[in-house]
């Protein structure tokens, strides 16, 4: 399935994300915001920088329920989560 979510003012939109267990994600991330950013998850395993005003796609495996945490390594305050139930 596929997720699309925009950083702007650094922050996630939307912060929380839900997707089935045991299907590959596909994120679509807009940035927003005037500068670049990196999203990026130890939890998920991916990391992509994102130019200010474009766009990145980050493929993740397929998930055990969880709440796994991902941020803007370029502003930490950054903070997002992927919910699996
Ligand atoms: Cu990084």
């Amino acid at each position: 399935m596929t997720l699309t979510l925009t950083i702007k003012d650094h922050r996630f939109e939307p912060a929380e994300l839900h997707a089935p267990a045991g299907k590959p994600i596909t994120f679509v991330v807009k940035n927003l915001n005037t500068s670049a950013s990196e999203i990026e998850s130890d939890a998920l395993h991916f990391e992509k920088v994102i130019p200010a005003g474009g766009e990145g796609t980050v493929h993740v495996r397929p998930l055990s329920p969880g709440r796994y945490n991902f941020f803007d390594d370029f502003h930490h305050a950054t903070q997002g989560y992927l919910v699996v139930p």
